[in-house]
């Protein structure tokens, strides 16, 4: 009941949305489960923010996504799990088994003192163990806090930190393709600095050797032995906190986006269910890791909110041949298969073959997240993949959004190529000018933002409502500020152009230039740098760091090893850059500022435009930068 099925109906319930959003949004939650429903749909204001969504209603996510699944369809495959390694069994989870495990458990944290409100900091591998670990934690009111396994310690500590983490859930490590990951010992490497921690609960995957510390380390397997199944759900408010998931910025460290258990169980509910027109027996894949926003939701909530079989796959699309991705389509029969443009352009790098010899008609419809999707790669998704008889949903959305916000609905909205298409219902979307004034019109670009709140949105960001108040709410006043730019063509059509602020977006990844110089900064000798995003073929933007290193290794590549191993220590393998350019000078204002636009010039590669230079302290030094940048 909750799809649309015409573009006719989309128009229609579209413009209910905006005329009466109460009304439209408690139709969508009266599907749900709730034990008490709410006093009031919405109350709001976009300047302190303050956002409620069902505020007085009663509910449990976990009773939405597995209880009440269970007497209908108790039998279902709730998760269908494919290893890394291809010779390995894949494992599959019904909607009883995963019912149980998830109640055993929570039944574990609660044992180990997790309580209601309680942050749970969780650092795993793509297995099922890691969706039982997230539920488990909504079953009992805990917050988890899921940091993607390609993270530092040090990147981990701060989140632990930041939000006082309790405990911590890993396993001894992860197989990403070719490579291991030792999670353990990057989990003991960031406790040294994590007093909030009291245990850690260690799940075996690779067998290799961890150290157990005792009194604080436990493992998985044990504690499991050691209680019950029968675990009732906690009782939550609708707004109490469901999960915090940490995103990059344009400045300093990453904040805590927070989500609430009411709002974002409906958006991310409906959403996945209209979006991709789920229908019951069918298999829906997105290839994203459960460490990030879109695992969340298009992964474990959204799916499993609908009642919907979700497959898990822990390894990479390309190991160990570039069919891998296709052999698991066709030995599951996917029937949805949501990616990211980064994975399209990987493959269609090896060539047609791989893609044409598997069958693939399972496929019915198909998604893109997490970049622009260019026209090359949606063409090739098009026809290869979907064999010109799949709908390609390109959806836009963010961390903060919950769910997805701009994006066709498979079989209704005429798709084309490049463009996330029209604002989903609930959705009101506005582009600004630098001044903040509302562009009306169509074939008009601008910043995208936010008018009117969305049950998905984010609340706050943790311990520090004000930095959500500045960075989402004060660039223009009552509107959400996206940071994405954003063209609207003659049609009405939105295509978003690509991140405004200072936040690269490498393989979907979001990273805050600031984070790099800050991690680049703290190699011995390096004085100052500044980084910049490039366009790359395969990542959508690669890192492109100029450092000033007055005294590099006579071997300069070996001083950009050098400088990618502190990247990542620092951050991580993600955050490392694509290439880095020794200077002596960065161009700057007279008032000291970066002129990153120039930079930006110089890294793609085009310097025949530079604009207006007058305003630098030193030409000179954009001379020596075009000269030197040439040779790299
Ligand atoms: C879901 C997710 C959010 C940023 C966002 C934008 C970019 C995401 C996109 C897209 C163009 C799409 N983005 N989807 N750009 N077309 N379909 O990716 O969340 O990791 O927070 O990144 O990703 O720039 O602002 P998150």
């Amino acid at each position: 009941m909750m799809q649309i099925n015409s573009f006719d109906e989309y128009q229609k319930t579209y413009k209910l949305s905006v005329e009466q959003p109460e009304e439209f949004w408690s139709g969508i939650a009266s599907t749900f489960k709730w034990r008490k429903k709410w006093d009031k749909v919405l109350s709001w204001n976009f300047s302190e923010p303050n956002v409620k969504w069902f505020e007085g209603a009663k509910l449990n996510i976990t009773e939405n996504c597995l209880d009440r699944h269970l007497a209908e369809n108790g039998d279902k495959p709730a998760i269908i799990w494919e290893s890394n390694d291809p010779e390995k069994d894949s494992i599959t989870l019904t909607y009883k088994i995963l019912h149980e495990q998830v109640c055993r458990f929570a039944n574990v944290l609660k044992k180990n003192q997790v309580k209601k409100g309680d942050r749970v900091c969780i650092y795993m591998p793509m297995v099922p163990e890691l969706a039982v670990a997230v539920l488990a934690c909504a079953r009992i009111g805990a917050v988890h806090s899921v940091v993607f396994g390609g993270f530092s310690a040090k990147s981990i500590a701060d989140r632990i930190n930041d939000a006082s983490c309790k405990l911590v859930i890993t396993a001894d490590g992860a197989y990403r393709g070719a490579k291991q990951i030792q999670l353990k010992e990057v989990i003991d490497d960031a406790l040294i600095g994590c007093p909030s921690v009291e245990k850690v609960i260690v799940l075996t995957h690779t067998r290799t050797p961890v150290s157990m510390l005792k009194g604080r380390d436990l493992w998985f397997e044990d504690e499991i032995k050691l209680v019950d199944t029968d675990c009732p759900a906690q009782e939550m408010d609708a707004e109490d906190m469901l999960f915090i998931l940490y995103t990059s910025g344009s400045t300093g460290k990453p904040k805590g986006v927070v989500h609430t258990v009411g709002g974002y169980m409906v958006y991310a509910g409906y959403t996945f269910s209209n979006v991709f027109n789920y229908q019951p027996e069918e298999v829906f894949f997105c290839t994203a890791d459960i460490g990030w926003i879109t695992g969340h939701s298009y992964i474990v909530y959204g799916p499993l909110s609908q009642g919907a079989t979700t497959l898990m796959f822990e390894g990479v699309p390309t190991y160990p041949t570039p069919a891998r991705l296709w052999e698991v389509v066709d030995k599951h029969k996917v029937n949805i298969l949501y990616t990211a443009p980064t994975a399209i352009r990987s493959l269609m790098g090896f060539g047609d073959e791989p893609v044409d010899g598997a069958d693939l008609s399972s496929l019915r419809v198909l998604g893109s997240v997490g970049e622009p999707i260019n026209e090359e790669a949606w063409h090739w998704f098009d026809e290869h993949v979907g064999k010109k008889k799949c709908p390609i949903v390109d959806t836009w959305w963010q961390t903060e959004t919950g769910g997805l916000m701009i994006s066709p609905i498979a079989f209704v909205t005429p798709t084309k190529p490049s463009y996330a298409t029209l604002p989903l219902p609930g959705v009101q979307p506005v582009l600004v000018d630098e001044q903040g004034n509302v562009i009306e019109g169509n074939g008009v670009s601008g910043n995208l933002c936010i008018k009117f709140p969305w049950p998905g949105m984010l609340r706050t960001t943790y311990g520090d409502h004000q930095r959500c108040k500045l960075t989402y709410f004060s660039t223009y006043e009552n509107l959400y500020f996206t940071g994405d730019g954003c063209l609207r063509d003659e049609d009405g059509y939105y295509r978003i152009t690509g991140r405004v602020d200072d936040v690269i977006n490498v393989s979907g990844h979001r990273i805050g230039t600031a984070e790099v110089e800050n991690a680049i900064n703290m190699h011995a000798g390096v004085v100052e740098s500044a980084v910049v995003g490039y366009p790359h073929e395969v990542k959508g933007q690669g890192i492109y760091a100029f450092v000033i290193f007055p005294n590099p290794h006579s071997d300069a590549d070996l001083s950009r090893k050098d400088i990618l191993q502190t990247v990542t220590r620092v951050i991580g393998a993600i955050a490392k850059p694509d290439k880095i350019l020794f200077v002596s000078g960065l161009p700057k204002t007279r008032s000291g500022k970066i002129m990153r636009r120039i930079l930006r010039k110089i890294a793609e590669g085009d310097i025949s435009n530079l604009g207006d230079i007058s305003t630098l302290q030193d030409p000179a030094v954009v001379e020596e930068i075009i000269e030197k940048a040439k040779q790299v």
